[in-house]
């Protein structure tokens, strides 16, 4: 018996031998964990998926999604052939076409609106998938575009920017040295399984948990010392508040405010105006509490604080909540050291795993210029600090064709659902376009407004490149053949760049050279990595960050200080009205007309994580679909005792731009007046009460968390 069959005897009793182990990682949740998978193959279809426990990353745990790999991978709803439309856009008539015939049409059709428009009017879109990301990226550049743009517009990106301009760069909570976590908006038990670990241990040794959230989830529950349910969006003034309460209690680290931060006294000045019975009523926090949490925070150190890549920076005010909160760690001295937050470089695609590859210079040492990015007349810092045209201003500049028009799209997963306002950008799409391809792996509504549609095949399906903390590099390989005609994106990506002879060797000899041209230097080869299942140890990684590295050689921005008072702002034309320092505005602030308050009493917010629930990725799939089977909001019961709605009763949700059918769900868990709805279903797509410019001037992000909205009880029949 070969070491396999004993494994898998040992795991099922009886097996017979024709299963065989092979290692893979699901992909549903990008760029999170990529936990690694074990899948059960027999006859060249998967039969069973569990989590690999050799894993050095998830150690064999899965979550739900996870769980669910093989119900995803074996949809009945995956696009099985090239596509081309024979109805009208958005009606889902289409014929299959051969591979060959798909090609032809799209370089035909991309190269003509580059004759007659510029390459600039072809934008290149992709959805929530990272993983194929350089390769798309290099390759809209290399066809002469500068719009290459992502859901990064409404993700990771504003945070990223927020850091970048304050701190010179992000850097993550260091909660193996920490006395005390902060966790602002932090529930892992929902949205990153496998941190919750980490706080677990912090607080087995005796440290602190402090969360502030909107609702009470498992993280208050099972983790906080301290709770704060905070009024929506207004975590800004909260933070300027605390600061203002360690300045004034003499908590603050006036020493490393003096060596290592630029604009202090302006920033005191602002938190000055934050006291704390105002912050109390701003907040619906008690005083009490918000002083121990800011005591506790800033005395009990070191402490680190834990950001979210969304909560916040999806609210119009979020880009200066984002900085106001990070403003406390160097308030505090608790920025770039030990137990506090440290900064740690990603190493390949948003993970740190503490060496250096290439691939910024491989996404952008073929940036085209030439053009202004889609968004960069409206969202100048976003276009100043960020790679990417900021997708939120498409529509826009589809409807007007201003500066110039958009005719074709490229797209990778695009799902039409994220943006707010869904139905103008698919209706804008519809009319303005002169081509429109979207790549997927399942037939989606987008999807169904494409000229030409891609079958692109799933994790466990194709071979892909990923590094993960803790210094390792894996290069993953099929384990089982493409599904139906299906490929992979880089596949597909690469073999276009042939028949269109684009001038890049790189992509025209395939993924794995442009891997391998990423990876140099780092001691490892792709070949040398696919003769390994597991992930392989970097010779080259050093592992953990180091503390100190940033006190020690400057912070990456103008002053070579942490600046409370950025000066990448205030180089930005002060007619965008861009402040500087983090100062705090109301989250609705274009909604308090009196009207609009009375006819739109609640707050919504969408797309807090849930387990079984990812984007629009799984609400398709059965197994994730049975944990909660029909869209459904959240309501506190006392708001419904008032207006009359029952558990699991119909209602409409509505706001001044759409209006979509749901189930109610009474919890105690939000506060009255709040309302929790989730993001990407089809039948009921939040997305459309959202208005297209109920925008962050700062980062473009929409306020998916801040709207204003009302609900009423839908009569059966
Ligand atoms: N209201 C509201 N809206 C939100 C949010 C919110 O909180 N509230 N969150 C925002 C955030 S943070 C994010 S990140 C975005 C996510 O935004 P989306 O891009 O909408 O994410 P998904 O729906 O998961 O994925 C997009 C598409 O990728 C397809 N896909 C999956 N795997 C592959 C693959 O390997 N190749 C290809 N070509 N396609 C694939 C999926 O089938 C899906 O159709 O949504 C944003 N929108
Ligand atoms: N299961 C699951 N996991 C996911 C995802 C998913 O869709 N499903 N998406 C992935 C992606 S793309 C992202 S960007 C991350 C996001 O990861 P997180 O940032 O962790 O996700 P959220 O659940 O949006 O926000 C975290 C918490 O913030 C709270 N919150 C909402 N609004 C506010 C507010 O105004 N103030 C405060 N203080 N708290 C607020 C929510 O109740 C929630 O508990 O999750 C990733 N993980
Ligand atoms: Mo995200």
């Amino acid at each position: 018996m070969t070491e396999l069959e004993a494994k898998i005897k040992a795991k099922i009793p009886g097996a017979d031998t024709g299963i065989e182990v092979r290692r893979s990682l699901c992909a549903i949740c990008s760029p999170s964990h990529h936990c690694g998978v074990d899948c059960y193959v027999k006859d060249g279809a998967i039969v069973r998926v569990e989590g690999t426990q050799e894993h050095p990353y998830n150690h064999g745990k899965l979550c739900t999604k996870g769980s669910s790999l093989r119900n995803y991978v074996y949809r009945a709803d995956r696009i099985k052939t090239p596509l081309r439309r024979v109805g009208e856009r958005g009606e889902g008539a289409f014929e299959p076409i051969s591979w060959d015939e798909a090609y032809r049409v799209i370089a035909e059709k991309l190269n003509t609106v580059k004759e007659q428009y510029s390459p600039h009017a072809v934008a290149f879109f992709s959805g929530y998938c990272k993983w194929y990301r350089p390769v798309f990226q290099r390759f809209a550049h290399v066809f002469g575009s500068v719009n290459f743009g992502s859901d990064d517009s409404t993700c990771s990106a504003a945070k990223a920017i927020g850091d970048r301009v304050t701190a010179g760069s992000g850097a993550g909570p260091d909660m193996a040295h920490a006395n005390t976590f902060l966790g602002w908006n932090y529930d892992g038990y929902y949205s990153a399984h496998l941190s919750v670990q980490g706080v677990q241990k912090l607080k087995a040794r005796g440290g602190k948990v402090i969360i502030i959230d909107i609702r009470d989830t498992p993280a208050a529950k099972n983790l906080a010392d301290r709770f704060l349910q905070i009024n929506p969006g207004t975590d800004g003034a909260l933070a300027l508040g605390m600061a203002k309460l360690i300045i004034d209690n003499g908590w603050a680290d006036l020493d490393y405010v003096e060596k290592y931060t630029h604009g202090f006294t302006e920033y005191k000045a602002l938190c000055g105006q934050y006291p704390l019975d105002k912050v109390s009523e701003i907040t619906g926090l008690k005083g009490e509490d918000i002083y121990e949490a800011a005591k506790l925070y800033a005395t009990n150190g070191p402490a680190c604080i834990n950001y979210s890549a969304s909560a916040l920076v999806h609210h119009i005010n979020g880009f200066n909540s984002h900085r106001a909160v990070l403003c406390l760690s160097a308030l505090t001295g608790n920025f770039d050291r030990a137990g506090g937050n440290v900064p740690n470089p990603a190493t390949y695609l948003h993970k740190p795993a503490g060496f250096r590859t290439r691939e910024q210079e491989f996404r952008t040492n073929r940036y085209p210029g030439g053009q202004k990015r889609i968004g960069a007349e409206r969202f100048p810092l976003w276009d100043a600090q960020f790679n990417e045209f900021q997708a939120m201003d498409l529509l826009r500049q589809l409807e007007t064709g201003d500066p110039y028009p958009v005719k074709a799209v490229f797209a990778l997963g695009m799902n039409a659902k994220m943006f707010p306002q869904t139905d103008r950008l698919l209706e804008a799409m519809k009319e303005k376009l002169d081509f429109f391809v979207d790549t997927d792996v399942f037939m989606t509504t987008t999807a169904q407004y494409a000229d030409i549609v891609l079958p692109a095949c799933t994790s466990v399906e194709r071979g892909e490149l990923k590094a993960y903390q803790g210094g390792y590099l894996t290069f993953t390989k099929p384990v089982i053949r493409p599904l139906y005609e299906s490929r992979s994106d880089v596949d597909i990506l690469c073999d276009l760049a042939r028949v269109m002879d684009l001038d890049d060797g790189l992509l025209k000899q395939g993924y794995k050279a442009c891997a391998d041209w990423i990876i140099e230097g780092c001691g490892l080869t792709v070949s040398e990595l696919e003769k390994s299942e597991f992930p392989v140890k970097v010779p080259a990684a050093r592992w953990p960050a180091v503390p100190g590295k940033t006190l020690e050689n400057g912070f990456k921005t103008a002053t070579g200080k942490f600046e409370f008072c950025a000066t990448a702002i205030a180089d930005i034309d002060p007619k965008y009205g861009l402040d500087p320092l983090p100062s705090y505005r109301d989250s609705l602030e274009d909604q308090n007309d009196p009207q609009t308050r009375q006819d739109y009493p609640f707050y919504l917010c969408t797309g807090a994580r849930l387990p079984h629930a990812i984007h629009s990725r799984a609400h398709e799939t059965p197994w994730l679909r049975s944990l909660r089977p029909f869209p459904t909001c959240e309501v506190n019961p006392q708001d419904a005792g008032r207006l009359g709605l029952k558990e699991g009763g119909d209602v409409e949700l509505y706001s001044p731009y759409g209006s979509i059918r749901v189930k109610v769900k009474l919890t105690h868990k939000i506060k009255p007046g709040v309302i929790l709805m989730l993001h990407g279903y089809t039948e009921a797509n939040v997305n459309l009460l959202i208005g297209r410019d109920h925008l962050d001037p700062y980062s473009g992000f929409p306020g998916f968390k801040g709207m204003r909205c009302n609900i009423r009880t839908v009569q059966e029949g």
